[in-house]
């Protein structure tokens, strides 16, 4: 099959089995977040993929929609309303009564492969809200433009996930002891044969972390197809790019994964940025696999542009998170950055999700009000000031500002 009708017929099978209507595809208005770089984002519509809201739509083929920025209010990100990446075209349908997750790899001792119902039966099902956030996440915004993908605020989303302990079940096929990383593979592949599959790996202590599961669900429902269905992993406090869905295959290796997305995709200079996770087999003398998310927050409320009366308090509304090391506070700036004042938060739900928080401007002045937020983690690492330049533009998380009008 032509590899233009097999992405037409993996689509439609996500739909229920019915070719797209064509008016699936038309229900789109334009939006220019006026955040972004004019250019940028002037293809991107609005559009819904099948069983989705209409998301911002930056590449129907292979699909990515972006999350709007105003679904950030709430601290769980709707499934219909939740972001998708996907580097390759052919995403077919995975039907449950046929699916099954194999371990396997040269340092394990028992190859084994276990059904849905078999994880669910056989596994401890644990609950935890983690932030699923894509290193490339607001490229759109780095000035000059990164290639890639020009994601604006919304290619992340937070989501309770439930599932069972990577390390439980690899534990059931008993390691050896040169165990090294631990790779993955998903169902969707490439239009075309020569491309290589989307297949990762961790560290094996990340691995075997008690937070990194094998996930079915999210926010109380079974995985969305186009969200991984019907498992993906979940790292929590790493770049979604190991989040790896529409799992098949588990394989623990006593050797580097050299895989064209560990080797060439999803990598920074070496020491650009600091981290205190590593992933020392996958590191070069130059660069190194991006692994942990970064300090950042995000501005949800008020909109750029927003009018305020004099004297109207005007509510500053966002979230923060890092890689799990905890929010330690938000400063909020309507100066320029010469002075801060501490933001109020609220209760921090766990080392992997977000943490809101919000501040109340008071001004008489009228003008434009410029308001800068900046987050600081419980190691004491704190937003950059201006975005670091790296060459596929990852990890964004210079400090956001709103520009509001009183008057
Ligand atoms: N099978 C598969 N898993 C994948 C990807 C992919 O292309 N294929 N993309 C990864 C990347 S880069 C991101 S940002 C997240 C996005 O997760 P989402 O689509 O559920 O929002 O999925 C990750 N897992
Ligand atoms: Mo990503």
């Amino acid at each position: 099959m032509s590899g233009r009708r097999q992405f037409l017929k993996t689509l439609a099978g996500a739909a229920g089995g019915a070719l797209l209507p064509a008016g699936a595809w038309c229900s789109e208005s334009r939006v220019r977040p006026a955040t972004l770089p004019a250019g940028t984002v002037d293809s991107a519509v609005m559009a819904a993929l099948p069983g989705k809201q209409a998301l911002i739509k930056r590449t129907y083929r292979p699909p990515n929609y972006e999350t709007p920025l105003a679904e950030f209010q709430v601290f769980y990100t709707p499934n219909d309303r939740f972001f998708v990446r996907y580097h390759l075209s052919a995403i077919p349908e995975v039907d449950l009564a046929q699916w099954q997750l194999k371990i396997g790899g040269d340092a394990v001792a028992k190859p084994m492969a276990f059904t849905l119902a078999e994880l669910r039966r056989n596994f401890e099902v644990i609950e935890l809200p983690a932030l699923c956030l894509c290193a490339g996440n607001r490229r759109g915004l780095f000035q000059p433009h990164s290639p890639g993908i020009q994601w604006g605020q919304g290619a992340m989303g937070n989501a309770l996930w439930q599932g069972v302990r990577l390390r439980d079940v690899l534990a059931r096929a008993s390691l050896a002891k040169d165990a090294l990383e631990v790779t993955f593979e998903g169902a969707d592949s490439g239009v075309f044969p020569s491309t290589p599959d989307f297949s990762k790996s961790l560290p094996l202590a990340k691995a075997l972390d008690e937070n990194t599961l094998i996930a079915f669900a999210m926010n109380g429902e079974p995985l969305p197809h186009w969200n991984g269905f019907p498992a993906r992993l979940v790292v929590p406090g790493w770049a979604a790019s190991y989040w790896l869905k529409h799992l098949t295959g588990i394989n623990v290796v006593s050797r580097p994964l050299d895989s064209f997305w560990m080797k060439s995709a999803y990598r920074l200079p070496k020491g650009l940025f600091v981290t205190d996770a590593r992933f020392p087999s996958q590191e070069t003398d130059t660069t190194a696999a991006i692994t942990e998310l970064l300090v950042n927050s995000l501005i949800v409320s008020p909109e750029e542009g927003q009018g305020f009366r004099p004297g109207q308090p005007i509510e500053v509304k966002g979230m923060a998170w890092d890689g799990g090391q905890g929010i330690e506070r938000v400063d909020v700036s309507t100066d320029g950055g010469a002075t801060w004042q501490a933001a109020t938060m609220e209760p921090d739900r766990g080392r992997f999700t977000w943490r809101p928080w919000s501040y109340l401007v008071r001004t008489a002045r009228t003008g434009d009000v410029t308001v800068k937020v900046r987050a600081t983690n419980r190691a004491g690492q704190v937003q950059a000031s201006e975005p670091v330049a790296n060459p596929a533009g990852y990890h964004h998380n210079a400090v956001q500002s709103v520009t509001v009008h009183v008057g």
